[in-house]
């Protein structure tokens, strides 16, 4: 078992869908730990470096426009295994592949708008929580929440 931190993001049609409290609900169920959350609209250069994964993609224009569309709820989340736990209650990209129960299985229904985003692998687990965060502030939470204080 190994603790993680991961960035979980509502997006902005989740958001505007007032999903956010059932999604943090989840979260916390399911024992995990809120570090830091932030209600904000992105700009153009952030939602870029974010999907900096998609660039080439034909459908990278269309992702930003979405993703900036309006504002999202950024969290840190902290938990074991939170990373690939946390992309099992989000469920799949396709609406036909995303099981009922998962956060996207139970409120989304398209490929494009599928309402929450989590963080893959540790590797963007770190730049996504930089980016949106920063590491002085990730540094400061480390200080406000030692490890062993934490359930
Ligand atoms: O990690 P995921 O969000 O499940 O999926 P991903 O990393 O493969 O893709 C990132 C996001 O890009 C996904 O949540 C929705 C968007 N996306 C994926 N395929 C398409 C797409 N957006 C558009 N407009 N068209 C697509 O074909």
């Amino acid at each position: 078992m190994t603790r993680q931190r991961t960035f979980i993001m509502v997006k902005p049609d989740g958001v505007k869908r007032g999903l956010t409290g059932e999604i943090i609900k989840r979260f916390e169920q399911k024992g995990f730990s809120l570090l830091n959350a932030e209600l904000m609209t992105m700009d153009r250069s952030k939602a870029e470096y974010h999907y900096m994964e998609h660039q080439d993609k034909p459908f990278f224009g269309e992702l930003v426009d979405f993703i900036t569309s309006g504002p999202v709820f950024a969290m840190v989340w902290e938990g074991e295994n939170i990373i690939e736990v946390s992309r099992l209650m989000i469920g799949k990209t396709s609406p036909t592949e995303a099981l009922p129960g998962t956060i996207r299985g139970d409120f989304a229904n398209s490929k494009e708008e599928n309402v929450i985003h989590g963080s893959d692998s540790l590797e963007s687990a770190e730049r996504e929580i930089e980016n949106f965060f920063g590491l002085l502030r990730r540094r400061r939470l480390e200080d406000d929440f030692p490890f062993e204080d934490r359930k």
